[in-house]
């Protein structure tokens, strides 16, 4: 179903995410898979309350890959990351990465700078998030007076990430890591929204993911994209309400509308986008990339 029906000589199929794929490189000598790299490969595919739709959206994969590498040389100065290099076999050129192999932390690192999603659920029942408490009387997408580090679990595929407090982290890798984790996450949160503000947009949260090089702690995964943080634009921002997807707006808007004659409640898998809804999310997903970079796609 993903594209590890791709067939990239040189590469064994690792694993495949709802949107990304995980290779090996092959040793030239021994045909061995090596144990120091991976490539990780962005599609095209879109996923929309928990579906994968069929319908790719073109360009995807390279605009988000190319949004990746940009953020991490934004982040060069506070974290090292994985990248190991862009130069990847022609049939994924463009939206796959070659990086370091590392032992990945078990956890999902998130950071907030707004009030929303999961987060407000967790605020609306308890007052708090991840333990921390905060005002009463916030609103969907609210500022929050700090950002905060609101780590979850990394739950198998089809499964949901599930909130832990700090102390869980801490239980799991260690207070020195836990608390290094928690640093990181939020300075690539505040270094997002230093830099996207004066692009006129707003990052809500984000979620990162860390790896060991011995007792380095290393930048992996996509970093500050439209799949793994919520990007809003500042001119319209307004809480009180769920503030409009940069990229997947036009998606969720026709899958819940009658035209698309799907039902979220129904269980069914969502019907094959109309072109139009592909070419301005398409559009949606390069004006990201060319507004935050200042560059063309
Ligand atoms: C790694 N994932 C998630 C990403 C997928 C799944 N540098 C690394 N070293 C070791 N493991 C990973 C990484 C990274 N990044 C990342 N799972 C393992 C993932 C992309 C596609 F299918």
């Amino acid at each position: 179903m993903p594209d590890a029906s791709l067939d990239l000589p040189g590469f064994a199929h690792v694993y495949s995410g709802k949107v990304r794929d995980l290779y090996a490189p092959l040793d030239a000598a021994s045909g061995a898979p090596r144990p120091d790299r991976l490539l990780l490969v962005a599609s095209d595919r879109i996923s929309a309350y928990d579906f994968v739709l069929d319908t790719p959206i073109p360009d995807k994969g390279e605009v988000l890959t190319r949004l990746s590498l940009w953020w991490f040389a934004q982040l060069e100065d506070l974290v090292p990351n994985h990248v190991v290099s862009a130069d990847v076999p022609d049939a994924v050129r463009g939206r796959a990465v070659l990086v370091e192999r590392l032992e990945m932390l078990p956890v999902e690192c998130v950071a907030r700078a707004y009030l929303t999603g999961g987060g407000l659920e967790e605020y609306t029942a308890k007052g708090a998030v991840s333990g921390i408490p905060l005002p009463s009387g916030l609103v969907d997408g609210d500022r929050l007076p700090e950002p905060v580090f609101t780590p979850s679990t990394k739950a198998p595929m089809g499964q949901h990430d599930e909130p832990i407090p700090f102390g869980a982290v801490e239980a799991e890798i260690g207070s020195a890591l836990a608390a290094r984790v928690r640093d990181l996450t939020v300075a690539i949160l505040q270094r997002g929204n230093e830099v996207a503000a004066e692009r006129g947009i707003l990052l809500a949260d984000t979620k990162v993911e860390f790896g060991l090089r011995g007792d380095e702690v290393v930048l992996a995964d996509e970093v500050l994209t439209p799949d793994s943080s919520r990007f809003w634009p500042a001119d319209q921002w307004e809480p009180g309400h769920p503030q409009p997807s940069f990229d997947k707006q036009y998606v969720r808007d026709w899958l819940t509308s009658p035209a698309s004659g799907w039902s979220r409640s129904s269980g069914e898998a969502p019907p094959a986008l109309p072109d139009d809804v592909v070419a301005r999310t398409r559009s949606k997903y390069v004006e990201a990339y060319e507004r935050l970079t200042g560059e063309t796609f």
